[in-house]
């Protein structure tokens, strides 16, 4: 049998909109950058319903998370409506759960009555919804609800393939284990779990990073996929990179290949400054606003939230750490940086670094640096330390680090920099404290 255009055809797969979020961690933004952050979740969506249009998508499924909280902003649920009012214009249907961030029993709908072919899953039981095309049943959808926040249900379980024709989808916001570290383990749920569905694709949500978690081969192996938000909503690293939807592509009736694509407009980044070969905070300065031209260039036209951790050592380190200098420092590339998009904006600099230290020098003196700078080299120099140390530190540490601290004996070359990095600390702070 040969393809169709009633057996190939794409659909659009969002999460984690988070609508209106207010950009936690993001403090002191110029207003042209305020505005922007402000559109920004919003503008994603609009560009994943314009993404579902150009595509001519089938379908759209958001898993969950819309709104960035119950109380769920007029703004925000309005904005939202509208977007699928414009796919529904062209005939294509929008399949939408809540979860953690705004489940149902706690939020508030603005909305009375949604536009022809959106379906707002309940959070009583599972609903499974045929998707037609030309007359022929191309897909079916089901999914459901969060009722409260703290769903500790598994709600995969709920799910399964009914006797119909077309690719079966689950939409549902959950945590599946060791997808990713840091997340509420709301409706938690393994890989087995979803298996035992015998869909096709599950359209998942809650973790922010895009992640496919299983390549589909057909019934009872699924294609297991996060969407990760659509837009950054802070500095946090699994809030980094590029961030948007996932098409899915459909040939002769199965999932052949999934396809992320961006649609955000604000990105945070971070980035580390050396300053070992610098003497001027002038220098420092041109050194970051290459940084942060260079890094605003890979973003692809997307403005940029940008973190800079001042590392290295160098004699430029004493001015760095002088009260006050980085804080003005910042306050000078903001003053310096444009605010019409695309923008790099300068949200923190960091101080890391520390100061040049002439070993040989530290060696000579024979005062107490010197006998540290000594035992140092002993120890690292005793292959019996690093399981000494982390035997004796282990059982004094809080039990979170216990295990890391643990896996040192096993890691001489983790240990030695970690050495290493101590004794400059040290040799820093006796500097520091002066006589
Ligand atoms: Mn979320």
């Amino acid at each position: 049998m040969t393809a169709t255009s009633d057996d190939t055809f794409c659909f659009v797969h969002a999460a984690d909109l988070h609508l209106d979020t207010p950009f936690a961690g993001v403090h002191e933004a110029a207003p042209e950058v305020a505005a922007a952050l402000r559109e920004a979740s919003l503008d994603a969506f609009d560009s994943i319903v314009s993404l579902a249009l150009a595509r001519g998508a089938a379908f759209l499924v958001v898993a969950g998370d819309v709104y960035d909280g119950p109380e769920r902003g007029l703004r925000a649920q309005l904005r939202f409506r509208d977007g699928l009012a414009r796919l529904a214009g062209e005939g294509i249907p929008s399949f939408v759960v809540h979860g953690n961030h705004d489940p149902v029993t706690t939020g508030w709908s603005a909305v009375a009555s949604w536009p022809p072919g959106v379906t707002v899953f309940a959070p009583d039981a599972i609903a499974v919804v045929p998707v037609h095309r030309s007359g022929t049943q191309i897909a079916t959808v089901q999914g459901i609800s969060y009722a409260t926040r703290a769903t500790a249900e598994n709600l995969s379980l709920r799910f399964a393939r009914p006797d119909a024709p077309g690719v079966h989808v689950g939409v549902l916001h959950c945590n599946v284990a060791g997808a990713a570290e840091g997340y509420a383990d709301y409706s938690p749920c393994t890989l087995d779990d979803l298996r035992r569905a015998r869909l096709d694709y599950w359209a998942l949500g809650h973790v922010h990073q895009q992640r496919v978690l299983a390549r589909g081969h057909g019934p009872g192996d699924p294609w297991v996929v996060y969407a990760g938000n659509s837009q950054a909503r802070s500095p946090r690293a699994s809030e980094r990179g590029p961030k948007g939807a996932v098409v899915v592509h459909v040939r002769a009736g199965a999932v052949e290949r999934v396809e992320p694509v961006a649609c955000d407009r604000v990105r945070f980044a971070s980035l580390d400054c050396p300053i070992d070969d610098l003497t001027g905070l002038d220098e420092l300065e041109e050194r970051l606003v290459a940084l942060g031209t260079g890094a605003l260039a890979a973003e692809d036209g997307r403005s940029l939230v940008l973190g800079a951790r001042i590392t290295g050592r160098g004699p430029l380190h004493r001015d760095v750490a002088r009260p006050g200098s980085l804080d003005e420092l910042l306050r000078h590339l903001r003053d310096g940086a444009r605010r019409d998009e695309p923008f790099c904006w300068w949200d923190r600099l960091t101080d890391a670094s520390g100061s040049a230290v002439d070993l040989d020098e530290v060696r000579a003196r024979g005062d107490f640096s010197a006998d540290l700078v000594a035992l140092a080299e002993a120890l690292g120099s005793d292959a019996g330390t690093p399981g000494l140390v982390a035997t004796e530190i282990a059982a004094s540490v809080p039990r979170a680090l216990a295990g890391d601290v643990a896996s040192l004996a096993g890691d001489p070359g983790r240990f030695a920099s970690l050495l290493d990095a101590a004794t400059l600390l040290a040799l820093d702070e006796l500097a520091a404290g002066g006589p």
